[in-house]
């Protein structure tokens, strides 16, 4: 299609997002032609591949964008047919949990159908021995804690309509390897963050909110549940797994963590610890105010309005399967994560308050 001399064709779906953008990347410098298929939107939403897009115009780098949907079923099959894949990421999903609690219906067809929907463009075009499915698969999906830490023989108890989604997305993805040898892989990681997080998701929002006490540009955030306890990772780490798990001879299903468990309390005092900044709580419940020990200024509130209707109150994955098998290990752990995503949003909010507003 294209003329390249890359020796292997990948198709990532939500190649706009977090882990598109460091995946698009990764197979990039691996000597990939890079397919991404994008959502048409009323503003520009390829900010974290624009660099990767200009690069293609300027030196021919081959990473080509495809408008489509995971809720289209023919564009989803034509893209397949246009560009050949040998290796498909399924990426795109609604992936925001308590967005999911508001939007089910659409989470579970981008999330669930989503999956479905290429599995069977796959067959439709006879790609079956010529294709490796890449499905991400999450540790929503143990939900409720059954056991610690959660490793691939853990049961399922999903907590959201996102954890029930992507449910479905696991099993039709194990399903279609068994009835019809597909090779079609699930990677069940647990949280990876960076600086282009979205801005919505807790480590982001409070990076974000810090660098701009920071720079004086508010005094006081609000968040939800300060107890969630996570196994933060970093993207850059989590995107090289998930094309080391389609290397791996036989199609299988992995988990990739870190082992290390935080809670969102500890995320925000680390973070504020990077600007000087030592927080005490006080308080309790919504009445929660986490203020500097210093000023006395609270900088941090709880507000109800971000508690979920079910809680995943504590995630910590066992990768010991990844490691042995695929030799991955994370390389970026907990505090060297904050760090660069603190630095990052310095640098972001200083150059967007340096901006006309009709740059904004
Ligand atoms: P993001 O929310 O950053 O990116 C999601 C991507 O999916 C975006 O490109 C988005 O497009 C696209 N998308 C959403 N809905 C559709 C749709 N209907 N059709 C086509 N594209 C769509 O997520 P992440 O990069 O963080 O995560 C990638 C995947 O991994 C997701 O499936 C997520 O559920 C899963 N996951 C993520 C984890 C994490 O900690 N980051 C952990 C485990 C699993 P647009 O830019 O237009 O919004
Ligand atoms: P999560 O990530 O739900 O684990 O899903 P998120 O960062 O949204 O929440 C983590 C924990 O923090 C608590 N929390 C808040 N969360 C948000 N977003 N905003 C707040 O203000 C806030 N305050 C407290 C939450 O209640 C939760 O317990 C992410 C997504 O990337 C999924 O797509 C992915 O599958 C999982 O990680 C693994």
């Amino acid at each position: 299609m294209t003329g390249s001399r890359a020796t292997k064709t990948a198709l990532i779906t939500g190649i706009t997002g977090q882990d598109g953008a460091y995946l698009a990347q990764l197979l990039l410098d691996k000597g990939y032609e890079v397919h991404g298929v994008k959502r048409r939107s009323s503003s520009f939403n390829t900010a974290r591949i624009d660099r990767m897009i200009m690069d293609a115009r300027d030196h021919g780098a081959p990473i080509y964008l495809h408008y489509g949907d995971m809720t289209d079923s023919t564009n989803l099959i034509r893209i397949l047919q246009e560009t050949q894949p040998s290796e498909i990421y399924n990426l795109a999903a609604q992936s925001h949990v308590q967005v999911s609690f508001e939007t089910p219906e659409y989470t579970a067809n981008a999330d669930a159908i989503g999956p479905l929907r290429m599995l069977e463009a796959i067959r439709i075009l006879g790609m079956e021995d010529r294709v490796r499915f890449y499905q991400a698969s999450t540790s929503e999906l143990y939900g409720k804690v059954v056991e610690t830490p959660q490793s691939e023989t853990t049961p399922f108890y999903p907590r959201s309509p996102y954890g029930v989604a992507k449910l479905y997305g696991y099993w039709i993805c194990v399903n279609y390897r068994e009835a019809y040898g597909i090779y079609a892989s699930n990677g069940i990681l647990f949280n990876h963050e960076s600086p282009i997080r979205g801005e919505t998701f807790v480590t982001r929002k409070i990076t974000r909110a810090v660098a701009e006490i920071a720079l004086d540009k508010r005094k006081k955030f609000w968040l939800g549940n300060l107890d969630a306890k996570r196994d933060w990772g970093h993207a850059r780490d989590y995107v090289e797994g998930m094309w080391r798990i389609l290397q791996h001879d036989q199609p299988d299903d992995f988990v990739l963590a870190t082992g290390e468990l935080y809670s969102v309390r500890q995320f925000v005092e680390k973070s504020f610890a990077e600007i000087g900044v030592t927080i005490e709580w006080s308080g309790s419940g919504v009445d929660e105010v986490g203020q500097c020990t210093r000023t006395g200024v609270a900088h941090v509130g709880v507000d109800a309005r971000y508690f979920r209707p079910t809680e995943v109150d504590l995630l910590l994955g066992d990768s010991t399967k990844a490691r042995n098998l695929l030799g991955w290990a994370p390389t970026i752990g907990f505090e060297a994560l904050v760090k660069e995503m603190v630095a990052a949003d310095l640098v972001n909010i200083a150059e967007e308050s340096r901006l006309p507003m009709d740059e904004k």
